[in-house]
């Protein structure tokens, strides 16, 4: 009987590494250079020290997976991976820290600035993509049989620079050295097509597309922690078929000749950097697919190479859809079982469920994608065909249970036949389709996957409420707390042990500890140290001087009206003008630290990080001020600046929209470096709060049962500015061009919605969030205390690690099929 998935440690397993491998490779690649070693000579050598090493580690999991017996192995597919950088994570895998320091010559830098010589690989947009890094750090750490497949995009998310407060977007390069993290891998190598038609022959159908495109693998290493195993990110990169088409270059005509290769590289050239509206574009819907048909054949070719038989492909292996944009995977895996293989629909369709799970990362309507059927059938004609056979089979089943409801038919549909929003147009539903040939779909936070259920799909859990349930988000501790704050790290070892770097749950004995007056005053000196790191990247990035010993209020991640970066703001100005008024009284000194990236089409989020710049400009300069209030706004966010900057964190912003963001991950990943939350009851803020005690957060706002009604209602966002003073000074020093440099139409865009219809309730919430505010400058004011809720909110933090996600998945989504 095929087990359930589980480490497979043996015969890669648990052993010491070899400490002394590394100095004598990376001496040996230094030895090399005459010149005084610089940084990126330094950070090449130790990277290709570590790469060899590594690059072993790999083969020999590649060799323990193919002798895994019946154990699933697991597929993980999504569009994004962003990963960060490799070079730290990579020598603590190994162990080899000190040895890397010890291996750099005289005059070399110090191994910390080293590191920063790598470009992060930032192929993914926010959240879902930096949890799919997570999770690959996990499945290489628990020793778990799997491969991550993605695309490997020669440009990934945009690097943002700032210009007059604007924010300008310059093309990532992040590949233009090369990367030591790969292994190219040219005896793999797949057909994918495009296009053309559909035969049908001797029983069989056979597409017969009119382009192909060769996808070639090319594997990105991912080292697991306290284990020689290294896990596989598994990347294609499309080229021609046919490099060059010789009889049109014949003819001189080089345009067509060269047409192969240039279709085949526009596949791989972008990450789409919207994460708000779907990009309802053809090259996307290629890439999608791209992704989907490599991703399968491969999967294909790894189960009957292994002597699988064709028929047990669902059992033995999974393919889990990391939201739905690999959401075409059942169609093409049923395409390959019936047109390829020869099963029959029955046999195909059971071994693509069993195969197939989705987790939902979205409720927001704008993000859900649909695709128009004109582009599908001309692009995909035998997947289209597909799709409506799923979809007649899978009505009448929603037919014999709901007899006469047709209303209800319409809408639980694959296809929307476009009477509403897309101009009739008639589209395919990705999420219907995902939720359909899953066994299992999860939202990635208690109250995410309970609206998923209530409202996104609400049809289709009246129908098979089983197939519903939740698993909520984590991130790896190996990344963003040993590597990111070495200091903090020490610090728990010694007064709780470092069982915790094993198992997570082992912080939960802190909390008894939390009070106690010495680990309080080291907690704060480490914190202390870590604000002086950031407070220096902010002097030379900005060229503004904060006082290290200030509050650092920190609200980072893609700029969004639902995340409410404005609310944040408004509250700024509410300080700003107030200490403007008393400058007398006792403040406490805040540090205000912003970042991230907004899409380029998002004018709204786009007009955030202006209005963030002007208040910046005129808050920053005020002499009345000093240095009680600073308003800082980071460019570029990134993993590598995260890691910078969430450990320098005293207090975290995690103020969505109740009801709107469906997890956070950068909630834990602050609570677990010893930040306070102020926050919204919403996704993960929920569990967390209850994990470490509810007192030990700074709950605000309307919950999301009450927001949805108060919108229910007619909410009027006017009513919340005439019943309070603040808001209304703040509203008119916008409105009047306090912040305008001269021109007063400056902020009008941004202001005139919030005073109409003001639809993620800034307003609504705005005095309950200054409250929350007032009782964290108080607390501020007694360190101790500070620091023992700090602590306590560590202790509580032990069940948020990627790893307690992934056992969950083994357990409830990847469990094998049953008889
Ligand atoms: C949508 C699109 C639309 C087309 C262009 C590319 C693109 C890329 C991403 C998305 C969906 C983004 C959804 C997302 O990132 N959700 C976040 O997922 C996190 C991990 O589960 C979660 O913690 C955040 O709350 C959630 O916003």
């Amino acid at each position: 009987m095929t087990t359930a998935t589980r480490p497979a440690t043996r015969a890669a397993g648990r052993t010491a590494p070899q400490r002394s491998e590394l100095p004598a490779l990376a001496r040996r690649a230094l030895a090399q250079r005459s010149d005084a070693p610089a940084g990126d000579a330094c950070w090449t050598a130790l990277a290709s020290a570590a790469r060899e090493l590594l690059a072993e580690r790999w083969a020999a999991t590649q060799r323990a997976d193919t002798r895994r017996g019946r154990t699933r192995r697991v597929h993980y597919l999504s569009m994004e991976f962003l990963m960060g950088r490799a070079l730290g994570n990579a020598l603590q895998a190994l162990d080899l820290q000190d040895a890397a320091q010890a291996a750099l010559p005289e005059g070399a830098p110090p191994l910390g600035e080293v590191l920063e010589h790598e470009p992060d690989a930032a192929l993914g947009n926010g959240g879902l993509g930096r949890l799919a890094a997570c999770f690959l750090d996990s499945f290489a750490t628990l020793g778990l049989p799997s491969f991550g497949y993605g695309l490997r995009y020669r440009h990934g998310m945009f690097a943002q620079a700032i210009q007059d407060g604007r924010q300008i977007e310059r093309p990532d390069t992040w590949l233009e050295a090369g990367s030591p993290w790969e292994l190219p891998r040219p005896e793999l190598r797949y057909t994918v097509g495009f296009g053309g038609h559909v035969r049908f022959e001797g029983g069989q159908h056979r597409w017969e597309p009119a382009e192909t495109v060769a996808a070639q693998a090319i594997d990105f290493i991912v080292p697991g922690h306290g284990t020689e195993r290294v896990s596989t990110l598994r990347q294609w990169q499309a080229e021609a078929a046919q490099p060059i088409d010789l009889t049109a270059f014949s003819r001189g005509d080089h345009a067509q000749a060269g047409q192969q290769r240039l279709a085949a590289e526009r596949l791989n050239w972008v990450l789409y950097p919207d994460d708000s509206t779907p990009a309802g574009r053809e090259l996307r819907l290629r890439q999608e697919f791209l992704l989907v048909s490599a991703s399968l054949q491969d999967l294909l070719a790894r189960h009957l190479r292994e002597g699988g038989d064709i028929h047990q492909v669902g059992r033995a292996n999974v393919v889990h859809l990391n939201d739905t944009h690999p959401a075409l995977a059942p169609l093409e895996l049923m395409r390959l079982l019936l047109d390829e293989h020869g099963l029959d629909w029955d046999a195909a369709w059971q071994a693509t469920h069993q195969a197939t799970s989705y987790t939902n990362h979205t409720l927001m309507p704008e993000a859900l994608e649909t695709w128009p059927l004109d582009l599908v059938e001309r692009l995909l004609p035998r997947h289209l065909a597909i799709a409506y056979e799923i979809n007649h089979r899978f009505l009448d089943e929603v037919r014999a249970r709901f007899p006469g409801d047709e209303a209800r038919v319409a809408r639980m549909s694959l296809f929307d036949e476009g009477q509403s929003h897309h101009g009739g147009e008639r589209r395919l539903r990705m999420a219907a389709l995902a939720v359909v040939a899953s066994h299992k779909v999860n939202g990635v936070s208690a109250l995410h996957s309970q609206l998923m259920v209530d409202t996104l799909f609400a049809d289709y859990a009246q129908l098979w409420p089983e197939r519903f349930l939740n698993v909520t988000n984590g991130v790896t501790p190996r990344r963003w707390l040993v590597q990111a704050n070495p200091g903090l790290a020490g610090l728990l070892d010694k007064h709780i042990g470092a069982e915790w770097r094993q198992d997570l749950s082992a912080l939960g004995a802190l909390r008894a500890k939390a009070g106690g007056k010495r680990i309080g005053a080291e907690f704060l000196r480490v914190k202390r140290a870590a604000k002086a790191r950031l407070a220096a990247h902010i002097r030379e990035e900005l060229g503004l001087v904060v006082r290290e010993d200030a509050l650092f209020d920190v609200q980072v991640k893609r700029i969004h009206e639902y995340k409410r970066q404005l609310l944040n703001l408004l509250q700024v100005i509410a300080r700003y003008q107030a200490i403007v008024a008393d400058p007398g009284a006792d403040w406490v000194p805040r540090v205000v630290v912003f970042a991230g990236k907004a899409a380029s089409a998002y004018r709204a989020a786009k007009g955030v990080i202006a209005l963030i710049h002007d208040v910046a400009r005129v808050v920053n300069t005020d002499p009345r001020v000093g240095d009680r209030l600073k308003l800082v706004f980071l460019p570029n966010y990134s993993v590598s600046l995260a890691e910078l900057i969430i450990p320098a964190a005293d207090l975290s912003e995690q103020i969505s929209t109740a009801g709107t963001e469906a997890s956070g991950t950068g909630n834990m990943k602050f609570a677990l470096n010893g930040a306070l939350t102020v926050g919204t009851w919403d996704g993960a803020d929920i569990e967390m709060a209850e994990a470490m005690g509810v007192d030990e957060m700074f709950v605000f706002g309307l919950r999301a049962d009450e927001a949805a009604r108060i919108k229910a209602l007619g909410y009027d966002p006017r009513l919340y500015i005439e019943g309070s003073r603040v808001l209304q000074q703040v509203i008119d020093a916008i409105a009047h061009g306090s912040f305008a440099h001269g021109d007063p139409q400056r902020h009008r865009e941004l202001l005139q919605p919030l005073l109409q219809h003001d639809p993620y309730l800034l307003m609504a919430d705005f005095d309950s969030y200054l409250q929350a505010q007032a009782r964290v400058d108080a607390l501020w004011r007694d360190p101790a205390a500070w620091a023992a809720s700090a602590l306590r909110n560590i202790a509580g933090m032990g069940g948020f690690s990627s790893d307690r996600t992934i056992g969950d998945y083994l357990r409830e989504v990847w469990a094998p099929p049953a008889r």
